[in-house]
């Protein structure tokens, strides 16, 4: 096999053994619904062998399908999440001897395929790229579901670098053209394509992302309790869900504590905030005086190199991700704290724009011009509009396998309980 092969197949290795220990649980763990914006965790494992089977050995490969009556179970479009636990769903065991079958005949494809081939889904070896990102993307998701089953079991405490107090609180982002999304990154998905010119007026972003003592400090300034900082409908679902602290937070004697993973802790206030809604966010932006960056302001911010013309793949350069630079792959489970990352600042001097929380943007989740769905309308194209808010950048819990600047995460404007959090923007003043 050839070194591209070779790093395929070890992608594919890595995603397959983080998904196995995601679901490593006891059965009844694994087959609850521990909310219903969550799938059954066993759900997830199923629904990404039945899309690797799909992608892979159906579409690329021409294998005839080895279960075609699942098919419509683990389609996240046929069955909404609500309607998933009454499924005849595969059990635990059924489904890893499934996934493992497809998997098998997986690296067979892999070994035959030609990446030469002017096929756009075997060209560059995209339909891997697109399985191990998709796995990858479900594990997020699993992780979250496993945080709100309250089970202890997942909580990892790898070492993080250390908090970097000090430092400017925002940068510069001078006014001029860049180029957004990519026409180059082989792997990139329809949604970051084509590449185009936006060309934006002078700003100042936020050197790092919102922390929990920023945060605590809206809070007691009345922050839940003044509808002056909320859109209409955030004020409006505000008070239905009598949300009045981030998603896990409570007040204990005194002192915000969160629960995660099944474990109570002291909230680091000098970690990124995370577990807020693009509403709370906003609010919180308004109160500062700020409001959110555009989608194109955090992707010039994060790696636009104005002196070299071109787009960065990360903030710091090209090369991949290191535990110097970010903060990715469930090292712990947390964001590290802020500062901790000097080494991976963007070329505008922003920092932890990759890895720690996803950031919620301003903009609704959109085409770009000239957009063209691939390879399947329901990747991107069916969200599009004035439903879901873009995310960027990537969490603690994101692989690098699945984030670069343009890739783009998007969701709607209630949602809490994946790892998001968010940074502030302003216009310059004119000058
Ligand atoms: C890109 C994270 C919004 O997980 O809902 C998963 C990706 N698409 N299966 C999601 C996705 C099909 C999607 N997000
Ligand atoms: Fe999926």
């Amino acid at each position: 096999m050839s070194d591209f092969k070779e790093r395929i197949a070890s992608e594919l290795l890595a995603v397959r053994s983080r998904s196995l220990t995601y679901t490593e649980a006891e059965d009844d763990l694994l087959v609850r619904q521990h909310s219903p914006l969550m799938s059954p965790l066993v759900w997830d494992l199923a629904h990404v062998g039945n899309y690797e089977e799909l992608w892979v050995l159906r579409e690329a490969g021409g294998l005839t399908p080895l279960r075609p009556e699942i098919d419509d179970i683990y389609d996240a479009f046929k069955t909404p999440r609500k309607d998933r636990p009454s499924l005849p769903i595969l059990g635990p065991a059924e489904a890893r001897r499934y996934i493992e079958g497809v998997r098998g005949r997986v690296l067979d494809v892999l070994d035959a395929v030609d990446f030469d081939d002017p096929a756009p889904l075997r060209r560059d070896g995209f339909v891997f790229g697109l399985v191990i990102q998709h796995e990858h993307q479900h594990d997020e998701t699993m992780l979250a579901t496993l945080q709100l089953s309250k089970e202890p079991g997942l909580v990892r405490d790898g070492r993080l670098p250390p908090a970097r107090p000090g430092g400017p609180a925002e940068v510069y982002v001078p006014a001029g053209p860049f180029l957004m999304g990519t026409d180059t990154q082989p792997w990139a998905y329809d949604n970051e394509r084509p590449a185009h010119r936006v060309d934006l007026p002078a700003y100042w972003i936020d050197r790092l992302p919102v922390g929990n003592g920023a945060y605590a400090a809206f809070i007691e300034d009345g922050g839940y309790h003044d509808p002056r900082w909320w859109t209409g409908e955030g004020w409006e679902w505000r008070q239905r869900q009598g949300v009045f602290a981030p998603l896990f937070w409570t007040k204990d004697g005194g002192a915000w504590h969160r629960t995660r993973f099944g474990r109570t802790e002291p909230v680091p206030m000098d970690e990124p905030v995370q577990h807020v809604s693009w509403y709370e966010a906003d609010a919180y932006a308004r109160w500062a005086g700020r409001r959110l960056p555009t989608e194109a302001e955090w992707e010039k911010a994060c790696g636009w190199d104005a002196g070299a013309g071109r787009a960065r793949k990360y903030p710091w350069g090209d090369h991949e991700p290191t535990l110097e630079l970010a903060n990715l792959g469930h090292r712990a489970a947390r964001p590290a704290p802020l500062g901790a990352y000097p080494a991976g600042a963007g070329p505008y001097g922003t920092e932890q724009m990759i890895g720690d929380v996803w950031e919620w943007t301003g903009t609704w989740f959109d085409g770009y011009p000239g957009f063209r769905s691939f390879p399947y309308r329901e990747y991107s194209e069916v969200f599009f509009g004035r439903d879901h808010r873009v995310l960027r950048g990537g969490s603690w819990a994101a692989d690098p396998a699945a984030i670069r600047t343009t890739f783009r995460n998007w969701d709607h404007p209630i949602r809490r309980q994946i790892f998001t959090g968010f940074r502030c923007a302003r216009d310059a003043e004119p000058a």
